[in-house]
């Protein structure tokens, strides 16, 4: 039996050297140290010897099953740390190093237009008055003088949706008739921004979905001079304090008179390039004193009181201001084109 356990010993201790993993050292604890290991076995057939040799073989397994032990605990200690230090090496970490700078966001461009036109806006008193993207046929046409049929339909294509009567706003006008009947009976300014949509062919200069800003201002007394000087105002603060104004008499079935507004062109100041097509003026915005039935529509009798409105694409006045060549690039999206705008 001394013997016996003499070779487990030794066998047992060249095997825990061998081992060179956590798996490895599980398999050797049981198959010496577990309920069915070597020793625990040789440890319970003590009982089963000659009564003189039990005290003798009892130490010697006792003692060996003490030693085996701890050196199964040194040895999983040693394997346990070694794995940790690889970890380390592995994932290790070079406080040193510079960090890498986040990719800062910045506002869109038509973002930027928009607020910069409701600030120049908001120093001459108005205030912005939300309004709805989809709306009904009656809003968006009938109650600014363009009934069902009218020729005028076809200046404004329109998206219209499963729903009879509803359809997405060609423009920002029906927002007169919500801010009118919201403000009745008192005098107002407002602006009304937001995104329109035209069932249009995309061009260089005409998208399918862009923004419009419409202005309104409803009061006792309010004329076109009142129209011109802050119109003039907003241009002379969005291109600059050089700025000529042109009024060109134009036609929108919801103001009386209508006019369109051209800046000279802030390049060639007048002179003809391409940009202007040679004609020395820019197009920025429709607009007209407010026609007496879309006055009385929104509540306010005509005989009393009067108003302008105006209404400018952002899109528009950025590719003006910026310089930019297609529309289309403002909503395709390419981080390279927005990120100019920071
Ligand atoms: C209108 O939509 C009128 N509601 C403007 C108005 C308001 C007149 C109040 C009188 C009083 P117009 O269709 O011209 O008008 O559009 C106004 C502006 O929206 C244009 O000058 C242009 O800047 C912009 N716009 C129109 N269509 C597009 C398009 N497809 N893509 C980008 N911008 C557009």
């Amino acid at each position: 039996m001394l013997e016996e356990l003499e070779r487990l010993g030794v066998q047992a201790q060249e095997e825990l050297e061998k081992a060179s993993s956590l798996d490895e050292l599980e398999a050797w604890r049981q198959k010496y140290l577990g309920r069915r290991g070597a020793i625990t076995l040789a440890l319970r057939s003590i009982g089963q010897l000659p009564p003189e040799e039990r005290p003798a073989a009892g130490q010697r397994a006792n003692a060996l099953n003490q030693t085996l032990t701890q050196a199964f605990e040194a040895r999983r200690e040693a394997l346990q740390r070694a794995a940790l230090e690889r970890d380390l090496a592995q994932n290790a970490l070079d406080v040193r190093l510079p960090g890498r700078k986040p990719a800062l966001g910045v506002l869109h461009i038509s973002t930027q237009t928009l607020r910069e036109i409701a600030f120049i806006f908001a120093q001459m008193g108005f205030h912005v008055f939300p309004t709805p993207e989809v709306e009904d046929d009656l809003t968006n046409f009938q109650l600014l003088n363009i009934p069902p049929h009218h020729p005028a339909r076809d200046m404004w294509s329109t998206f219209y949706t499963t729903r009879p009567g509803v359809l997405l706003r060609t423009h920002t006008s029906p927002g007169q008739i919500r801010a009118m009947r919201h403000f009745y009976p008192e005098p107002f300014r407002v602006i009304l921004p937001g995104k329109c949509y035209r069932y249009e062919q995309v061009t260089v200069r005409s998208e399918q979905m862009f923004h419009q800003v419409e202005g309104l201002v409803v009061g006792k007394n309010i004329t076109m001079g009142d129209l011109k000087g802050t119109l003039e105002n907003f241009a002379r603060q969005m291109f600059g304090p050089e700025r000529r104004l042109r009024f060109r008499p134009s036609y929108f079935p919801f103001t009386e008179p209508s006019a369109e507004v051209d800046i000279d062109c802030i390049l060639c100041h007048g002179k003809g390039c391409p940009m202007c097509k040679y004609s020395g003026w820019l197009e920025i915005l429709g607009c007209g004193m407010v026609h007496p039935q879309v006055l009385q529509n929104g509540g306010y009798d005509p005989d009393l009181y009067s108003g302008f409105a105006f209404g400018m694409g952002p899109e528009r006045i950025a590719i003006l201001k910026y310089g930019i060549e297609d529309i289309r690039l403002f909503f395709s999206n390419d981080v390279r084109f927005l990120a100019q705008f920071a």
